[in-house]
């Protein structure tokens, strides 16, 4: 029989590829339609409704899905979800069992070849397997076994710096904390997550201006804003309960500026699924001024806005800026004024892809409001430039005094549903000193101090086999992280990789020299230990901690919690060293909460609050007006416009979410709003720009990306044509992560550019 070859990258399915028009309004019956037939493909009725009516109310659990805030006080009786939540819920609980017999039948490569769809609906892991050195099989064992397997390769490399300890961010507050406290007690920060190639940008730009890497606003302070700009984010399809929250702003007379290269469905118009009133009227239209602007233009629209607005004060002195905010709370301000002046709103305005007189209606509006919320996503974030985008948001929030009150502020609208929190718990390569001094002192042993690898390092350490082992605390490593080629072969160098997860994915196929799974509970299974049953904690994307807990059985008896897997490892690793009662955090997750109460500010009378309905808020100095930047000042900065000069036949591509996928778990083939059905190979494309290239809606094309003299490849797409700017493209994300270069990431942050990615684009056959 002939050898199956390893299969890296989603294969290629085009076939059945459909194309509609676009959707003009999201939500509707339309997502009670999707989200029941998901549901429902994976759960028998009587479960689907337990689940449903549970997920996010207060003795529920938290929705595996986006970090969106829950209200603090009226919470809908239906369960607060969303056609995603719904879809990241079925995702978890579904029926369907991935058992010993399975992993017999279909080697590593043959279930390569199968799509990310077809690997995630396998079914939930239900045992610990093995991959022995040169098999093609996983095989079961214990966990006991594995858990000796796992000690004896870490215990013995030569440096704890050449183990790697990944996290995404499903992860709890109780399992993230001890996680760390095993890995630095191991000797090592070496701790990369997805915020590395997320919110990362965010962090930084905020830390350096506003002196918390977190949003500063409430979610109550929607409703008592003038205007919202939301920039470089789908809500519609990402954080769908965003929606209600903008209806809601704006029935309060609210005003809504979107900032997208992509008319996204879910900001135009918006029907509550809950609304009976909303079903049978036309829904809200949410967007007031929608502003197309090319890919990375952000800069040069913004320091636009800027400039007019400095205008319109200098015309009419005290009109427009907060001159008693900025003398007392600010520091910069004079170089930044000194910066736009040089500035032509002409040129800015050419760079970012708009008319002037769009971004003057913007200026308009801006000058008018006095309390105004910038909300971003990725498309702020993964870009070289990606913490001077946040930066110059920024700026404009504090001219305008227009953060630390209510009703005003920033929002890094989170990913993950506990990535957060992760952070908070000292998920970090680069721990703050004051974190391990306390550490230190709690625990008893000397944390490493040394800094340890970011996402993007990690990938060239385990490449340059630096480091050896790789161990996964969630996520999809492989399909998540830029340029798979390389990220391959750099999994494919360690000696071990092992993968804790609730789901099949290609990081359990792409493996080092033998692997493991280590399957654990999800989000909506009940968690029983020796003291009895369980709840978690997690942060949400507003700073709120809150319990989360579990209903379903579990998918498998033999499925540990994560917290447990952390416990049981740190055992095997740390043999007689018992300093550290492993399996008294194990047995009583409060004694976890506990240790995280007397480690990390915030976290008073922890195991308290947290059982108060709705859980408590954490301190957040830049929403009190308290910058707690080493100046004590919030800081202006002066930004440079990006420059691409494109050549005639390159195109800057974005890598985006379908509607019908969780990051690389890909729920369905639809993407609804965008009206591409039953496949996702496609790239989206100006219509100019396809006349230029003789290209047809439905021809096929090779991507091609050309980074530094590196030629990567991405065959087989689809054409389709969009409403895009000329010369910007866009394709989903996991399929084109094969051409964002490993070495183009944002600078400070090393967020991986994967919204700005130069291609040309060649017929295909
Ligand atoms: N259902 C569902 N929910 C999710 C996820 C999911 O995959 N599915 N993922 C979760 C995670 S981890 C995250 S981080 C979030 C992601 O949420 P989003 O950030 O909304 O996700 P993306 O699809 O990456 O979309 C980025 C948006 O930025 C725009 N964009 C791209 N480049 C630029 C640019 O240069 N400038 C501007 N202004 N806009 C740009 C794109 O057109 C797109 O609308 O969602 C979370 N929630
Ligand atoms: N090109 C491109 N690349 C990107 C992005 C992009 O926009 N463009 N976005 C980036 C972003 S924002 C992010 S956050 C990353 C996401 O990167 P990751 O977080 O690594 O990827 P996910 O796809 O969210 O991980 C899915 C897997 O997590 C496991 N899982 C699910 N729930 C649980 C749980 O409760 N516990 C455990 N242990 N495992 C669980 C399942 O096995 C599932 O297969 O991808 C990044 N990559
Ligand atoms: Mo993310």
């Amino acid at each position: 029989m002939k050898k199956l070859k390893l299969c890296i990258t989603p294969p290629i399915e085009t076939e059945n590829i459909k194309l509609s028009s676009p959707k003009t309004t999201a939500a509707g019956l339309p997502a009670v339609q999707s989200s029941a037939l998901h549901i429902l493909k994976e759960l028998n009725l009587k479960t689907c409704a337990s689940v449903l009516f549970s997920v996010n109310q207060m003795d529920g659990f938290d929705c595996p899905g986006c970090a969106w805030p829950d209200p603090d006080d009226e919470r809908s009786k239906l369960g607060e979800y969303c056609e995603n939540g719904v879809k990241a819920i079925a995702e978890e609980a579904t029926k369907k069992r991935i058992t010993a017999d399975f992993f017999k039948k279909y080697s590593v490569q043959e279930m390569s070849h199968w799509s990310d769809y077809k690997i995630g609906k396998s079914g939930r892991l239900t045992a610990p397997m093995w991959k022995r050195e040169g098999s093609n099989h996983y095989e079961e064992i214990s966990w006991e076994k594995a858990f000796d397997l796992i000690a004896e390769e870490l215990n013995q490399l030569d440096n704890p710096n050449e183990a790697i300890f990944y996290t995404s961010g499903r992860t709890s507050n109780e399992a993230a904390f001890l996680y760390q406290l095993f890995v630095r007690k191991f000797g090592t920060n070496n701790l990369p997550d997805c915020s590395n190639m997320c919110h990362e940008s965010s962090g930084v730009a905020l830390s350096e201006t506003v002196g918390i890497g977190k949003g500063s606003v409430k979610l109550e302070d929607f409703y008592v804003s003038d205007l919202i700009i939301v920039i470089g984010q789908n809500p519609g399809t990402n954080h769908p309960r965003m929606l209600s929250a903008l209806q809601k702003a704006k029935r309060a007379g609210a005003k809504i500026i979107t900032v997208n290269p992509l008319p996204e469905t879910g900001l135009i118009s918006f029907k509550h699924p809950q609304s009976v009133g909303d079903l049978l009227s036309g829904g809200t239209s949410l967007t007031d001024l929608f502003l197309q602007v090319k890919i990375n233009g952000d800069i040069a629209l913004f320091k636009a806005i800027l400039k007019l607005l400095l205008d319109k004060e200098k015309a009419n002195p005290n009109s427009v800026f907060d001159h008693d905010f900025i003398k007392e709370k600010t520091i910069g301000y004079d170089d930044l004024i000194a910066d736009l002046e040089k500035a032509n709103v002409d040129e800015l305005a050419f760079a970012s892809g708009l008319a002037l007189a769009e971004i003057q209606q913007a200026a308009e509006l801006i000058a008018s409001s006095k309390k105004i919320i910038t909300c971003w996503a990725m498309g702020l974030t993964q870009h070289k430039n990606g913490v001077q985008n946040i930066k110059e948001v920024v700026n404009l929030l504090l001219l305008k005094g227009s953060i630390g009150k209510p009703g005003a502020g920033t929002c890094p609208v989170r990913g993950h549903s506990n990535v957060q929190g992760d952070r908070t718990m000292g998920i970090w390569e680069k721990p703050k000193p004051a974190f391990l001094d306390k550490l230190q002192e709690n625990f008893s042993f000397e944390p490493p101090r040394e800094h340890g690898y970011n996402t993007v390092e990690a990938i060239e350490a385990m490449y340059y086999q630096k480091a050896k082992v790789f161990f996964a605390m969630g996520g999809n490593f492989l399909s998540a992280t830029p340029d798979t080629e390389f990220t391959a072969l750099a999994l494919q160098r360690c000696s071990m990789t092992i993968q804790v997860s609730t789901k099949l994915n290609r990081s359990h196929l792409v493996t080092g020299k033998s692997a493991l799974i280590l399957p654990c509970l999800g989000r909506t299974e009940r968690d029983m230990q020796g003291s009895g049953a369980q709840f978690v904690s997690v942060e949400n994307s507003m700073g709120v901690v809150h319990s989360s807990k579990g209903k379903l059985k579990p998918a498998s008896k033999i499925l540990m919690s994560e917290i447990a897997i952390v416990c049981c490892l740190a055992k095997a690793v740390f043999g007689k060293d018992t300093s550290i009662d492993w399996l008294d955090y194990m047995e009583n997750y409060d004694h976890i909460r506990n240790a995280i109460e007397n480690t990390i500010p915030g976290f008073e009378n922890y195991n308290e609050r947290v059982r108060n309905p709705g859980g408590f808020y954490l301190p957040n100095g830049a929403r009190d007006g308290d910058f707690k930047t080493a100046s004590k000042k919030a800081h202006f900065s002066v930004n440079p416009v990006p420059k691409h000069d494109l050549a005639e036949d390159e195109f800057m591509m974005m890598t985006i979410r379908s509607h019908d996928q969780f990051n690389t778990t890909i729920y369905g083939l639809d993407d609804r709003y965008r009206g591409i059905l039953n496949g996702r190979r496609v790239i989206l494309m100006n219509k100019n720009d396809m006349e230029n290239s003789n290209l047809k809606s439905g021809d096929f094309v090779n991507l091609e990306s050309h980074f530094n003299g590196v030629l990567r490849k991405a065959p087989h797409f689809m054409v389709v044509p969009f409403d895009i700017p000329e010369q910007c493209v866009a394709t989903y994300f996991p399929e084109a992560n094969v051409l964002v270069p490993i070495d183009s990431f944002a600078d400070k942050s090393h967020t991986p550019a994967s919204k700005l990615v130069v291609i040309k684009i060649t017929w295909a056959e």
